[in-house]
């Protein structure tokens, strides 16, 4: 298209060579002749860099005349992963570019792997925003991505005789190409201190806030390249420093330990990501880290407003929106409040009235365990202003709850933002919904248990908040740069505006059927497969077979995703396998890639018990290579772009109502897995989109989970109703697997039988089995197998996360798209 062509950067080959040679020079210090990957990697960065940074700087100056609304995406996670590739794709200049380096002697995907990944999150949260940031780019919508900038991202994972072993993660040791420092929007973060109150000649109150202390956050930016577009957008990642300031003070007061602790605490908050995931943190530490990035993060959207606006704050809402990625910004909101009233002089009701204005708010889970919630007292020590606001929001809110419901003391209970008990505790989630002026599940069956089990008082109170945009992920990523084989397959056969347009994908239902087509189709996942083989060699020395059935089970370890599900059924096929070698089965690969949180018990043991029964299994002649199990170490980014373009079946078998959404699911199924799941989170809109003909659904839907809590459930019933059931988990009891150490592996029983199952393992397990046997079964038939991959693929184009982000354009944030020339 016109666009397209208008915008197509034009680098040659010979001109991008000339720019990554003088910059091996000028930049990285070296010459062709004695450089290391890693500078060549540098080089190349610095290359792009060259057409990133004008980009950046036309975006930024259209953006300010334009006086643009836009989106500020707070979010603790940003799992950006490798940007090479992702940037040179966007650029259009990915073939030039490869071209460029194979005639300076280099291959472009090894070089990529001189990348190390930016870990800035834990799953699927982290990566969200990500593939977020990258739509809002590439549909030239004006945003800005607000986060930290840690100086270690999510823990590296090794893995120690069967055991995951934590290591820091220090993605920038070396420098990292891609960011920009700006110590000239440096912000000041206070904390700690009291709250004065101060009676004026009027009689009327002012409230003053002593911080006791003062960090600095210098920012950092990420330019976010959009896809065939002109803007580039910024992700601005702050770093917490020791303010000058400060330690003088106490220097010159003598009191330089300090002096000394003061600088400790300042570079703490930014120094590692939580590495939890759907578990709550609650550490004083977690809530600096909010509040400082909140706090910078408002600060400098209201220093680019003044720049516009001046004082005059009856603009704000109408261009500013600032979306909540989970409540971990929450602290945002009496943030704004105390900003407008303290420092800007704005009266409660007029200051409120902006906020719930300006603020929206991302559910992510319902997980009571992820909702976070903060003692009333560490607040009273770190935020002590931000304390009384909240109380005054809550008094008010009350007020309203009282008029809808007189009377009515339950109600006051349950919405009130204080959560009474031996500890008092202040509702973050409660907060988010007052303070918002939207609410949204990430999933169309999850936003509808955020109204009926999560928030129904609130729902009531206010339905119109209420709404779903479900996930979505980019195909720059995740399809057109991570699958090349298949990419190039797709562009061939309906040409190549899909990456843009993912609905287009449709095209491909006609060919679904076509010999030739599935025959090509199949070729290059058989490619895929073959490459993944010997990164699995490389990273574990374990020989699998293309040809078996490639089974991938990627994300965090949960317990209510089930890993131990599949475990249990990896059990039992090694079971019938060693009683019947010549049982009509199609060999298969399980492939697995998942980090723990390191205070996270079971779900570790849960690791180990996956590691000593792949060794026993990939080391038991007797089932002739039929089963492999492999957990690939260290799952992130980069990893998973190996395992999705290869996988032929995907596993979404979280217990029904728990997965919010999921995103691996669409990743997989965009590349051509049938999904094995449940009816949960996205795989119900998947199953929609996909046809359920295509996939392999079983287990109990979200009622029926229900029902079977409400009426008791009973593992034990599984588990001497099923000899199958109690025969792998007995098994776990004995050596078998972990040779003159029985009792090693018991920990999955214990939890399943005596800690009552609470995810529904074993009520699901029969349904999961014989979802298994169709998948096998249908395999067998290679024609039919192809058909449905290729359906799926063709059927995913609402997973993009460009329809994702005109979802939130359209119900939430109301942005004009702003073309940058
Ligand atoms: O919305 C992104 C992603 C969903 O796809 C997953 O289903 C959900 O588990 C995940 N939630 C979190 C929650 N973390 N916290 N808090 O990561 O969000």
């Amino acid at each position: 298209s016109n666009a397209e062509t208008e915008f197509a950067v034009q680098v040659s080959v010979e001109e991008f060579k000339e720019s990554i040679v003088r910059h091996l020079n000028t930049t990285l210090g070296t010459d062709a002749e004695k450089a290391s990957d890693k500078a060549w990697w540098g080089a190349t960065a610095a290359a792009i860099n060259e057409l990133v940074f004008s980009r950046l700087s036309y975006t930024q100056k259209t953006h300010l005349n334009k006086d643009t609304r836009a989106v500020h995406y707070l979010s603790l996670e940003f799992l950006m992963g490798r940007l090479m590739g992702n940037n040179l794709q966007s650029l259009g200049l990915f073939e030039n570019a490869a071209q460029a380096l194979k005639e300076l002697g280099h291959d472009i995907t090894d070089l990529a792997e001189e990348e190390p990944d930016m870990a800035l999150g834990n799953g699927g949260l982290g990566r969200l925003a990500a593939c977020f940031i990258d739509s809002l780019a590439s549909l030239n919508y004006p945003a800005i991505g607000y986060g930290i900038h840690y100086e270690h991202g999510l823990f590296r994972q090794t893995i120690q005789q069967g055991r995951q072993i934590e290591r820091a993660d220090s993605w920038r040791e070396y420098g990292n190409p891609w960011e920009i420092c700006r110590p000239e929007s440096t912000q000041e973060v206070p904390l700690f201190g009291y709250v004065e109150t101060v009676f004026e000649q009027d009689g009327s109150l002012r409230k003053v806030w002593h911080p006791g202390s003062v960090i600095k956050g210098v920012p950092w930016d990420i330019p976010i390249v959009g896809y065939k577009g002109t803007t580039v957008n910024i992700l601005r990642l702050w770093e917490s420093r020791a303010s000058e300031f400060f330690d003088w003070d106490a220097f010159n007061a003598g009191a330089y330990k300090d002096a000394q602790g003061e600088q400790n605490l300042a570079e703490t908050v930014s120094k590692v990501l939580y590495p939890n995931d759907e578990t709550e943190a609650g550490k004083q530490l977690r809530l600096v880290q909010q509040y400082f990035f909140c706090a910078c993060s408002l600060k400098d959207i209201m220093r680019r407003y003044k720049r516009a606006h001046g004082n005059d704050f009856s603009q704000y809402a109408k261009q500013i929106v600032i979306q909540l990625n989970d409540t971990h910004p929450t602290v945002a909101i009496p943030e704004l409040m105390r900003v407008f009233m303290d420092e800007e002089g704005l009266k409660w009701e007029d200051a409120w009235a902006i906020c719930q204005e300006a603020f929206a708010y991302t559910n992510h889970t319902l997980l009571p365990e992820a909702l976070e919630k903060w003692p009333v007292y560490l607040f009273e020590r770190v935020l002590p202003r931000h304390l009384e606001i909240i109380y005054e929001i809550n008094r008010r809110f009350l007020d309203e709850v009282e008029a809808k419901w007189p009377g009515d003391d339950a109600k006051k209970i349950k919405l009130s933002l204080i959560e009474e008990g031996a500890q008092r505790m202040i509702r973050m989630g409660n907060l988010c919904v007052v303070g918002s002026y939207k609410v949204n599940g990430v999933a169309a069956v999850h936003s509808e248990l955020v109204k009926t089990d999560l928030f129904p008082e609130f729902y009531a109170l206010w339905p119109e908040k209420f709404v779903n945009v479900t996930n979505g992920v980019t195909p720059r990523r995740w399809l057109k740069a991570c699958n090349p084989r298949l990419s190039s397959l797709i562009s061939e056969t309906i040409g190549d505006d899909w990456p843009g347009q993912l609905d287009q994908l449709t095209q491909l239902v006609p060919h679904a059927g076509k010999a030739a087509f599935q025959k090509k189709y199949m070729q290059a996942k058989r490619e895929n497969k073959l490459e993944l083989v010997n990164t699995i060699r490389e990273l574990t020395g374990v020989e699998v077979s293309p040809d078996a059935i490639f089974d991938v089970l990627i994300k965090r370890l949960h317990e209510y995703k089930r890993q131990h599900l599949n475990l249990l059924h990896i059990l039992a096929l090694y079971r019938r396998l060693l009683e019947n070698p010549n049982m009509d089965f199609h060999p298969m690969v399980f492939l697995f890639g998942a980090k723990a949180a390191p205070g996270y018990k079971l779900a570790k043991e849960i690791i180990f018990t996956i590691n000593k029964v792949a060794d026993r299994i990939n080391n038991d002649p007797r089932i002739k290579d039929k089963l492999k199990v492999v957990f690939l170490p260290n799952y992130r980014v980069s990893l998973a772009e190996k395992m999705i373009p290869a996988a032929d079946l995907s596993e979404q078998i979280s217990t029904a109502g728990y997965e919010a959404s999921g995103t691996g699911n669409m990743k997989m199924a965009l590349n051509g897995a049938l999904t094995i799941g449940t009816m949960d989170g996205a795989n119900i809109e998947i199953a929609e989109e996909a046809g359920e003909e295509n996939m392999f659904i079983f287990g109990l839907s979200v009622d029926e989970v229900k029902e079977t809590k409400a009426k008791g459930y009973n593992p034990w019933d599984y588990y001497y109703g099923n000899p199958e059931i109690k025969a792998v988990l007995d098994w776990l009891d004995t050596d078998y697997f972990t040779p003159g150490e029985p009792g090693a592996l018991s920990a999955i029983k214990r939890s399943l039988l005596d800690g009552g199952d609470p995810y529904l393992v074993l009520a699901d397990f029969e349904a999961y089995s014989e979802a298994h046997k169709r998948a096998n079964e249908m395999y067998k038939d290679q024609k039919a197998w192809a058909k449905s991959a290729i359906l799926n693929t063709a059927q995913m184009g609402k997973f993009t996360s460009d329809r994702s982000i005109e979802d939130y354009v359209k119900n939430i944030w109301n942005l004009t798209k702003c073309s940058v020339k």
